[in-house]
């Protein structure tokens, strides 16, 4: 069974909001919201149950009381990166919000720093491969020339792979 999830919504550059349901647990329980921005989050506890009377916030600490069968607003600051739990008065109900950087929240597959971890393997590659090409050349005069040439083809050869593989997604997991 996968977990419920949800990710705050984003409603101005210093505003992001998310609802959470309170009945026999929290609903979603874990929530994605962006580090350095305050989150509201509104409550909206449908029982009565004096298990879900409170809930208690590790970071900032805070305890807040909700209202049966109504909605209560907790406004959190900005924080950095970072987990964040709520729990009720028992530690009964818990919660999780993880705080991301900015990148992670628009790439939530990690898309965008996987094509330049590529990027940087095909230069790192094509460096290594000018590099040997050059080491070659210097011990075997005669064959300078040829070997040079062979090491720019091969750097040509390599770079291209690498654009090509970042920009038509050559790996499965690009998409
Ligand atoms: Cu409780």
């Amino acid at each position: 069974m996968t977990e419920p999830f949800a990710q705050a919504r984003l409603v101005a550059p210093d505003f992001q909001i998310v609802h959470i349901t309170v009945r026999d647990g929290y609903r979603p329980r874990t929530i994605v919201a962006r580090a350095g921005v305050p989150l509201r989050l509104v409550f909206h506890r449908d029982e009565d149950a004096a298990c879900s009377e409170r809930v208690i916030f590790s970071s900032p600490r805070l305890d807040r009381h909700l209202a049966p069968h109504g909605a209560t607003i907790v406004e959190l600051p900005a924080q950095g990166p970072g987990e964040v739990r709520f729990t009720c008065a028992m530690g009964v109900y818990r919660g999780l919000i993880r705080l991301t950087e900015e990148r992670t929240m628009r790439h939530p597959g990690g898309r965008g720093r996987r094509s330049q971890l590529r990027v940087g393997v095909g230069v790192a590659a094509a460096a290594l491969v000018l590099l040997a090409a050059g080491l070659f050349s210097a011990a075997v005069p005669t064959l300078g020339a040829v070997s040079l040439l062979a090491g720019f083809v091969m750097v040509l050869l390599a770079t291209s792979l690498a654009i090509s593989a970042c920009f038509f997604g050559a790996f499965p997991e690009s998409h």
